[in-house]
């Protein structure tokens, strides 16, 4: 195989002679290939293929029992010095790193076809994206590429003779947990992942590139790389007002980005239009304000939960050449169901793990589809997608929002008083861990601006970085931080969120217009009740009051472990988030 790019050609050469595939095979992006990519996939039995008149083009793959998420214990940035990696990240030193990988991937391929897939994370050619390289033994991997990114012959053409793209190298092996790696190495533009076939382990354009590498880039390169949906929210004027937003792993940004407002809201004429679900790379443009892109091509969403009444966008996404991910297979007429997807399970179904689904199983509480089960959906699919979704300088940002899942403490939304302060809000983020990693569920810990397993440096240096864009952003956008997750006494939410949420958007966008009003607190501006539009919905005044209170005990105990969680940061902690604390403390006394 030979190629126009030196660096291509040698990432191909030495990889091939690492793993020693019996074939080696270039994804050109052509649907013939893919079409016998897909029957050689169901004929081996590592997809399902769905029924064709109701799901067309859609599919079904079960990952092993032991590979169902992200792996954040087994994710490593390696790099020539600890400090670059940080207090926050697992670190190898690379050498090290390079030497004990290159044992595991030693003819691994043996048997297999490795798969050369040439992809773009942003639209082919635009200033703004950047061209990866993933050799991949796993035709999952091939498909799910093709939807998630821009595949083919035509990212070669682009990328021409410059060594300019990021190597990712993957291979299934034995999906041995113990042997099962996930290395960044940011010094070097390449990415190693060994022994998973789960999405965001294996899929190296997303989390590995476009935000572990691609972060590490943004501070080179003066730019940033955030776990960030982009919606433009439009207003009954006609004027489209762009948010992205940061919330941890299943803590609803694929629901935000597809909002559909409340018919008191819909009527007016206010509409959302999903820029994308997950990423953002956001730049400084010649006019002082932040341009966001979504470098992705699709949505890897989560399915349980996704139903016509919560997300009716996200599931019209995938009505159509769509891969599901480990969820329940309705076996009466071919097609798929997950928990929440409606009140109906279906009478005959193979689970998750590919065993019977029964009536019984379901009387005792067993679930038919992981709680990380997946959707791989196409952009152009989504019925609310912008119009300036490929746009390559990107949308104007109004507003940036943090947010976490927190029973208590946080309140419904609250706004920043500056820039400085909107970057410690972000730092200070904390939430309830999901299924999306393996691990714990539900226990709360601090994920700074989502990124905490995603960083791709030290996390100090990433505050820094955040600190020092303000000063490139003459027209900044306004901070916020939402919570749509707290509890009363019971575990009850208190907000009824999806698509109410638009309530809380309007109040932020009439912020960063002067036309809603706020009171200051200890830790920034909150919404008087009669400051969110209520119309329609169901709750009363006290309701809201509520979800708006900022509890001094409890901020005092959050202010006790923000300060363990800077500790860890030493002289990295830049001065100006040191002193936002202090105010913070100063203020709840
Ligand atoms: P990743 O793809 O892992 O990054 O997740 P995400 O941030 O896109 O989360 P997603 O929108 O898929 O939502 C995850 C879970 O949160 C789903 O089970 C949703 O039903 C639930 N969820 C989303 N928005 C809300 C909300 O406003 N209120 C409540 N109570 N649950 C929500
Ligand atoms: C997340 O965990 O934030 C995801 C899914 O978006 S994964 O691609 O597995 O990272
Ligand atoms: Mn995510």
């Amino acid at each position: 195989m030979k190629f126009q790019s030196k660096g291509v050609q040698q990432f191909v050469d030495e990889s091939v002679a690492l793993c020693t595939p019996d074939k080696v095979v270039l994804i050109d992006g052509s649907e013939e290939q893919l079409e016998a990519l897909r029957a050689e996939a169901v004929s081996t039995g590592e997809m399902i293929k769905l029924n064709q008149e109701l799901l067309p083009g859609c599919y079904l793959h079960r990952t092993a029992v032991n590979d169902v998420a992200r792996v954040e214990g087994r994710t490593f940035i390696c790099t020539e010095k600890q400090e670059d990696a940080g207090p926050t990240n697992n670190w190898m030193q690379k050498d090290e790193a390079y030497k004990m990988l290159k044992e595991i991937y030693k003819g691994a391929m043996k048997g297999r076809t490795m798969y050369v897939i040439p992809y773009s994370m942003g639209a082919v050619g635009s200033p703004f994206s950047k061209i990866g390289i993933e050799l991949t033994d796993s035709i999952y991997v091939v498909l799910n590429m093709v939807i998630m990114t821009r595949v083919g012959q035509k990212v070669l053409d682009t990328l021409g003779d410059s060594d300019d793209f990021v190597r990712g190298l993957h291979a299934k092996a034995d999906i041995d947990e113990e042997k099962r790696y996930i290395c960044q190495f940011p010094e070097d533009n390449t990415i190693m992942s060994v022994n998973s076939g789960y999405g965001g382990n294996v899929l190296l354009g997303k989390k590995c590139f476009a935000l572990r590498i691609a972060s590490y880039l943004g501070r080179q390169e003066g730019w940033l790389a955030e776990h960030m949906l982009i919606l433009g929210l439009e207003k009954p004027n006609g004027e489209t007002k762009y948010i992205a937003a940061a919330f941890p792993s299943a803590c609803g940004k694929t629901n935000l980005a597809m909002l559909i407002p409340p018919e008191e809201f819909a009527k007016k004429g206010y509409k959302v239009h999903t820029v994308g679900d997950d990423i953002a790379w956001i730049r400084v443009g010649a006019d002082g304000r932040m341009y966001a892109i979504n470098p992705e091509n699709g949505f890897f969403g989560v399915a349980p939960g996704t139903n016509a009444k919560s997300n009716p966008n996200a599931l019209a996404s995938t009505r159509k050449n769509t891969i599901f991910t480990n969820v329940v297979l309705n076996t009466d007429n071919n097609t798929v169901w997950w928990e929440g997807l409606d009140k109906n399970p279906p009478e005959h179904a193979i689970d998750w793990k590919g065993n019977p689904w029964t009536a019984e199983d379901r009387a005792n509480g067993v679930k038919g589809a992981h709680p990380n089960s997946r959707f791989t959906a196409p952009a152009k699919n989504c019925p609310c997608i912008s119009d300036r979704f490929e746009d390559p300088q990107g949308v104007p940002l109004d507003a940036i929002i943090f947010g976490g899942r927190r029973a208590k403490t946080a309140p419904l939304v609250y706004e920043a008083r500056d820039w400085n302060h909107g970057v410690f809000v972000g730092s200070i983020m904390a939430s309830e861990t999901t299924a999306a990693a393996s691990g714990a569920v539900g226990v709360v810990r601090r994920d700074p601006m989502a990124m905490l397993p995603f960083c791709g440096y030290n996390m100090g240096d990433y505050f820094a970085h955040w600190i020092e864009m303000g000063d490139k952003v003459t027209k900044k956008p306004k901070f916020f931080n939402v919570n749509w997750f707290r509890t009363d006494e019971e575990g009850h939410f208190l907000w009824p969120g999806f698509g109410d949420n638009m309530r809380v958007l309007d109040w932020i966008i009439r912020r960063t217009e002067g036309t809603a009003d706020a009171v200051e607190t200890p830790i920034g501006y909150v919404p008087n009740p009669e400051d969110i539009n209520l119309e329609g919905l169901d709750m009363t005044t006290e309701d809201i009051a509520n979800l708006l209170t900022v509890d001094k005990t409890l901020w005092k105990e959050d202010a006790e472990n923000i300060e363990g969680f800077y500790a860890k940061l030493g002289d990295k902690l830049p001065k100006a988030l040191r002193k936002e604390l202090d105010t913070l403390k100063a203020n709840l006394e």
